[in-house]
């Protein structure tokens, strides 16, 4: 099999916002060993929706992956899938066949697809509901609700002990760690999460992924 698209000298390019989604796809290629350039953007310049960005994304979201061949990767959950097949010895998700394929994969996909994108609605309410601010206040309200919600029955559906498989690492417990810092934060997490908390607090420890937490959290 062919370990990654990487022929000698060539990279991937990252282009990241500072703690944001880029941090899972950071701490996924820094597991797997894959050698990466890191272009960090403003956030003021991600939010403008610059050309630099949509050059890359036409969307206007980080993280946005350049191959070493030159082909653009968006999408966290596409990112992942394809970092786990250029490097599977790092382990970073169990493999097809493996009895915990399907409940990994109804994990990643709920986190990537049905939990990240409440943040996509309250970090930009204006996008969805105009500059109403009553509109925006009530809309800021249920997404917040809902996204607690939504942790709440992820929460039910993971272990702890000590990974959200069970004994065995996987890419999941990465994302955990970085969603957990963005709103409503690790204090809500600690008092309504526990599981989560203690996935977070073990990655945060993870001495493979010490830079990537500086960089993005130092
Ligand atoms: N579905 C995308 C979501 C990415 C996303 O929402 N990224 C945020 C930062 S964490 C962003 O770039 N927001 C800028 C914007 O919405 O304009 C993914 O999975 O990669």
């Amino acid at each position: 099999m062919t370990r990654t698209p990487v022929v000698a000298g060539t990279r991937f390019r990252l282009i990241a916002g500072r703690g944001g989604g880029s941090t899972m796809i950071e701490a996924l290629l820094t597991l797997a060993e894959l050698p990466f350039d890191r272009e960090e953007l403003d956030w003021s310049t991600i939010y403008a929706g610059g050309a630099t960005l949509r050059a890359v994304n036409p969307v206007g979201h980080v993280p946005a992956l350049v191959l070493p061949s030159g082909e653009i990767v968006t999408e966290t959950l596409a990112m992942t899938l394809l970092i786990e097949e250029w490097a599977p010895e790092a382990r970073l998700s169990p493999r097809p066949g493996d009895r915990q394929r399907a409940r990994y994969l109804r994990l990643l996909a709920m986190i990537c697809a049905t939990i990240y994108p409440m943040w996509t609605v309250d970090d930009r309410p204006e996008r969805f509901v105009g500059e109403d601010k009553d509109a925006q206040k009530e809309l800021l309200k249920r997404t917040q609700k809902r996204r607690k919600d939504l942790w709440r029955i992820f929460e039910s559906l993971i272990e702890a002990d000590p990974w959200a498989l069970g004994k065995r690492f996987s890419a999941l417990d990465v994302f955990i760690a970085v969603m957990t810092r963005w709103r409503p934060r690790r204090a809500w997490f600690a008092r309504n999460a526990p599981k989560l908390a203690a996935i977070a607090a073990r990655c945060d420890a993870l001495p493979g992924l010490k830079e990537v937490w500086a960089r993005n959290y130092g």
